[in-house]
């Protein structure tokens, strides 16, 4: 009897947060995951507790893009079943008047660029599966825009275009385009990089609200879609906590 080779995936931005997590969940899944990121420390405890090889990685960069590419090819054998891209987030709440551009270009070189730099070098990756996913993490910021949010509404607009784009170009392959939308997430970091490091404010965010969502649940929603038959396809999950029934609409409880 053969026992079906492991399925094999790629998780951008896999040192914390949703990427870590779905990084994480696959492995436990029983896939062989690569979970790249910029930062080595953090990848490497990743690999201690869960297996996952590992590179370090920076989507902005083209030689780095083609270095994982190259371990693509040794560890998979070219061969690529899901692209999980999740590098990328929100930098800044500055108001259009305000706007700091370097944040504006910052936001659009990983959330975009990124993403399209990653998925146009492992494309023939996963091609060469004949079972490709390609999964583009972006936001309900791309659904809605919000005051101080133009600078991450633009990039995750534009990600969810890639998507889009992706999807009829691809019709007729066998690889599907998964766009993941979350809204409230608590994780370690998302707030407090988008807020310069500002704990106070960071925490002010969720302050009063039932069970936002955790990295973990949207790791779950992630592995439902790219476990699923392959013929059935999730285009775009958005995904809220109960509390949050649009960005602007939160219910919060204080002091109860
Ligand atoms: C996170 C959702 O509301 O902070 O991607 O823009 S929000």
């Amino acid at each position: 009897m053969t026992t079906a080779a492991p399925l094999t995936a790629v998780v951008t931005g896999a040192s914390s947060g949703i990427g870590r997590a779905t990084a994480a969940r696959l492995a436990a899944d029983g896939w062989r995951v690569l979970a790249v990121a910029r930062r080595g420390d953090r990848l490497a405890h990743l690999a201690s507790q869960t297996g996952c090889e590992v590179l370090e990685v920076d989507v902005t960069s083209d030689e780095s893009v083609a270095a994982l590419r190259a371990r693509v090819d040794d560890l998979f054998g070219g061969r690529l079943n899901a692209l999980v891209n999740i590098a990328g987030g929100a930098l800044g709440v500055e108001t259009v008047a305000e706007a700091d551009l370097d944040k504006w270009q910052g936001m659009y070189d990983t959330n975009v660029l990124g993403a399209v730099r990653v998925t146009r070098e492992l494309l023939p990756a996963l091609r060469a599966s004949e079972r490709g996913d390609i999964v583009l993490l972006t936001s309900t910021a791309a659904q809605a825009a919000y005051e101080g949010g133009a600078g991450y509404n633009a990039a995750k607009a534009g990600e969810h275009m890639l998507a889009d784009a992706l999807r009829l170009e691809l019709n007729g392959e066998p690889i599907r385009v998964i766009e993941v939308a979350p809204g409230m997430v608590r994780t370690e970091e998302f707030s407090l990089v988008r807020l310069g490091g500002d704990r106070a404010a960071a925490d002010a965010v969720y302050d009063g609200v039932d069970r936002p969502l955790t990295a973990e649940d949207c790791a779950d929603v992630i592995a439902y879609a790219v476990n699923a038959p392959h013929h059935v396809v999730l285009d775009l999950v958005t995904i809220r906590p109960l509390a949050q029934a649009a960005n602007h609409k939160v219910a919060r409880h204080r002091g109860l």
